[in-house]
């Protein structure tokens, strides 16, 4: 069993290779969310110290750099080096992800084990990027793959391992070079796999963790001359601003997975126990912090009544608490300010007349828990139906056929993912096509 009180050994930036204060020397707390007490105080990067990532990064991305000469495989070799790394410290770097986010640890480790087979998945496409023959005689025309250069990744704290591999793996597969933002709220596994790569031999400056705010660091990344390509996972917001930096900048190119209101729609032939199932896991896991999370449940009318009564008997039995007990299925929100924006919207569903089935309180006085929480009743023009709530939070809405449940379930200005629950494959396959 991991130890819950590792202590988190790495606080500083990572750049070119080396742990070093933020140049204007500044820090910040890192909070547990289960208790509200600082873990640790990390340092707080900025432009400069961007800079300062950036310029190592362009340096290892020269073309005669050690990285630049070397072969596909070898690129390989390091991926898989850090991945037996992460293998042998995934207890810690589980531990750190538990108390710096609030999942349950079997979560945590589960998260790690998902992190190490990306990382290793990408480790075997070093190899296989291939560029096409084209004709067009008397000419000799083909296509290159080559890495863009410097990369930019600034990510979010609901996932935090999974979206660094998600955003290291590609980008170290094909040969670029990294400067990573972790989000504020957590920085700790980022720091500790910045100090794997170094072990598992990366050259300096490939990869670089600058930790510290949104509009600061984050911001600097975006709008910075010498990175070609930013990658982003955040909310739409931030996204929109991202992409005027960027092309306020120098056209870098754009990658953004934000956020979602994603429909599950149950039909009636299913096994409603099974179907209730289902669709709690796919509100409450991760506090409901989850970017495809199916928070808006369509159920058909001929098991509605069925569905919420065995739902909210689910919903009130799910154990909240203390992270690291293994009988815990759910932990905080991230920070006091989630909690609140999800108690906000609590408050925004009963103003506008859904019922409130269970939850919808802060749980405990230590932390920021929220109860598990369903509202039935629901309908489209509700703001609980239309915006991200990105907390424990399930709407249940009733249908009755499959022509008027498509058109609702796409009335809504996400489109992330969609799920569907029938045992008739004709109508899973139009649900899906449409
Ligand atoms: O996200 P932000 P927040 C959604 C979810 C949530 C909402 C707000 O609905 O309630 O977003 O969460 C960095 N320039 N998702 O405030 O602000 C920031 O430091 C450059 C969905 O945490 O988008 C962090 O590293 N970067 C999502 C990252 O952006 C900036 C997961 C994300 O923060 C910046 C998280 C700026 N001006 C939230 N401002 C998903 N898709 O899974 C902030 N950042």
């Amino acid at each position: 069993m991991a130890n819950t009180n590792v202590v988190p050994k790495y606080t500083q930036l990572f750049i070119n290779n080396e742990f070093v204060d933020a140049v204007s020397g500044k820090k910040f707390p890192t909070v547990n969310p289960a208790t509200g007490k600082v873990i640790a105080e990390i340092a707080e990067g900025d432009k400069a110290d961007v800079d300062l990532a950036v310029a190592a990064a362009k340096k290892a991305f020269h073309r005669n750099s050690e990285w630049r000469k070397l072969s596909p495989t070898q690129r390989s070799e390091l991926m898989l080096k850090l991945c037996s790394l992460m293998e042998r410290d995934k207890l810690i770097l589980a531990s750190l992800e538990t108390q710096d986010n609030g999942k349950p640890l079997s979560n945590s480790i589960f998260a790690v084990a998902a992190a190490i087979d990306a990382l290793k998945y990408y480790a075997g496409w070093t190899d296989k990027f291939t560029g096409n023959t084209i004709p067009a005689e008397p000419y000799v025309a083909q296509t290159r793959k080559e890495p863009i250069g410097v990369v930019g990744q600034i990510i979010p704290w609901n996932y935090p391992i999974n979206m660094l591999a998600w955003k290291w793996a590609p980008a170290l597969c094909v040969g670029c070079t990294i400067v990573m933002k972790p989000a504020e709220q957590t920085p700790l596994t980022a720091l500790h796999a910045a100090a794997l790569a170094k072990e598992a031999g990366f050259p300096a400056g490939v990869i670089n963790v600058i930790t510290g705010y949104g509009p600061t660091a984050g911001a600097a990344i975006s709008e910075h001359h010498d990175i070609q390509k930013v990658a982003f996972t955040g909310s739409g917001e931030i996204g929109r601003i991202i992409m005027q930096a960027a092309a306020k900048s120098n056209l870098k190119r754009v990658t953004l997975e934000l956020g979602g209101k994603s429909p599950l729609v149950i039909f009636e032939d299913v096994d409603v126990d099974q179907a209730v199932s289902i669709a709690h896991n796919a509100v409450f896991p991760n506090a409901g912090q989850t970017c495809c999370a199916g928070t808006r449940t369509y159920v058909h009318e001929k098991i509605y009544d069925e569905f919420v009564k065995k739902s909210v008997a689910l919903a009130k039995a799910r154990k909240l608490g203390n992270p690291f007990d293994a009988t815990v299925e759910q932990g905080p929100q991230i920070d006091e300010e989630m909690m609140n924006k999800v108690l906000g919207y609590v408050d925004i569903g009963v103003k506008q007349g859904a019922n409130l089935a269970c939850g919808g309180k802060r749980f405990g006085n230590e932390g920021y828990f929220i109860e598990p929480t369903i509202f039935t009743e629901v309908t489209e023009n509700m703001r609980i139906a239309q915006e991200e709530i990105f907390g424990p939070v399930m709407s249940v809405l009733k249908f009755s056929s499959l022509e008027e449940v498509i058109d609702r379930a796409n009335d809504v200005e996400y489109g992330l993912a969609a799920g569907v629950l029938t045992n008739d494959i004709n109508k899973a396959t139009k649900f899906a096509n449409i």
